[in-house]
């Protein structure tokens, strides 16, 4: 009996004093060649640096672990304490989530940042109300075009089948008068060759991930916005982690997000020399395409704005002003 109590004295104080360690589950949409889940790898290993091994992080990518559609809800129930997803995706739930997603808002990394910074406190409150807490978002390359052929005008996205990765864009084809089809980053190939699409708007990155030139010929780079991913914790879990570990979670988070912005800058440029190598034909729109493109953003930012609650339209004047 004695003996017994010693040995469960000697336990606790042993799980006492040395810290207790803990492996987080994180899932991500995207494959390990994308430059975020590059990123990411990076954020984990900074972090099980900074705390000496109390805090890992072990990343499960390309949707291995939980689809993309579900990854944030699995935050949010603690099924996993950490992930990453597209954040325009939850645009259903509040415009203020789809603003950088929207055509003609932002179109440069410089106009981008400004309305990241504008809509980080948003986003945190609208969370915080879910119990998620965001770590930190970096956004995709501008978004261009790929297509079969040369696009002179609107009139040409007439009929396609339109891969689409949000809302915005399934708006977008719609008003185009092409098909949207819904398709994920790592089903593109797969989308083409079976020909239910037949086009698309995303980045260099994620055209040339998907080795574009087995199925398109022409990109034509509209620039239109720059799309961001984020990285969200369980506020419960977060708040139980001592506080020297929340720190170095934040501390690693904040070098994660300038990092990864210089990533995607990077990026840009790289990828799409990948696609020019490749033999993908890489072309300014023409005159005529960029007004008919900026009309269509025009109507989506009407719609935006009748719909978007006071929290999403404030994003947008701060960001104006
Ligand atoms: N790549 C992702 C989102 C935006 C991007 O550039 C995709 O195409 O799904």
């Amino acid at each position: 009996m004695i003996m017994k109590y010693a040995a469960a004295f000697a336990i606790g104080l042993a799980s006492a004093t040395a810290a207790i360690s803990e492996t987080w589950d994180m899932p991500t949409p995207y494959g390990d060649s994308t430059f975020h889940t590059a990123n990411i790898h990076q954020f984990a290993k900074d972090l099980a640096t900074a705390t000496n091994g109390e805090l890992t992080i072990t990343v499960h990518s390309a949707g291995s672990l939980f689809p993309h559609a579900e990854i944030k809800n699995a935050i949010r129930s603690r099924q996993v304490p950490i992930g990453e997803f597209f954040l325009s995706r939850l645009s259903n739930e509040d415009l203020a989530f789809g603003i950088d997603s929207q055509p003609f808002v932002a179109t440069s990394y410089e106009d981008a940042e400004k309305l990241w910074a504008a809509q980080r406190p948003v986003i945190e409150a609208l969370m915080a109300k879910e119990g998620l807490k965001p770590l930190f978002s970096v956004p995709w390359p501008a978004q261009g075009l790929y297509t079969n052929g040369e696009i002179a005008s609107v009139d040409d996205l007439s009929g396609l089948r339109f891969r689409a990765y949000n809302a915005a864009l399934e708006e977008f084809a719609t008003l185009a008068k092409a098909a949207p089809v819904q398709v994920e980053a790592s089903d593109i190939p797969q989308a083409f060759a079976t020909g239910q699409a037949q086009a698309m708007i995303t980045s260099p990155s994620t055209g040339a991930n998907s080795k574009a030139w087995d199925f398109v010929t022409h990109y034509t780079q509209i620039d239109a916005w720059l799309p961001k991913n984020i990285v969200v914790v369980n506020a419960r879990v977060f708040d139980g982690l001592s506080p020297d570990v929340q720190t170095a979670v934040m501390e690693a988070a904040a070098a994660a997000e300038a990092r990864g912005w210089e990533m995607s800058k990077a990026e840009a440029t790289a990828k799409t020399k990948v696609m020019a190598d490749n033999g993908i034909t890489i072309v300014a729109p023409s005159d005529e395409f960029v007004s008919g493109l900026q009309a269509i953003g025009a109507t989506m930012l009407d719609n935006w704005k009748a719909n978007a609650s006071d929290s999403a339209l404030s994003i947008l004047s701060a960001f104006q002003n």
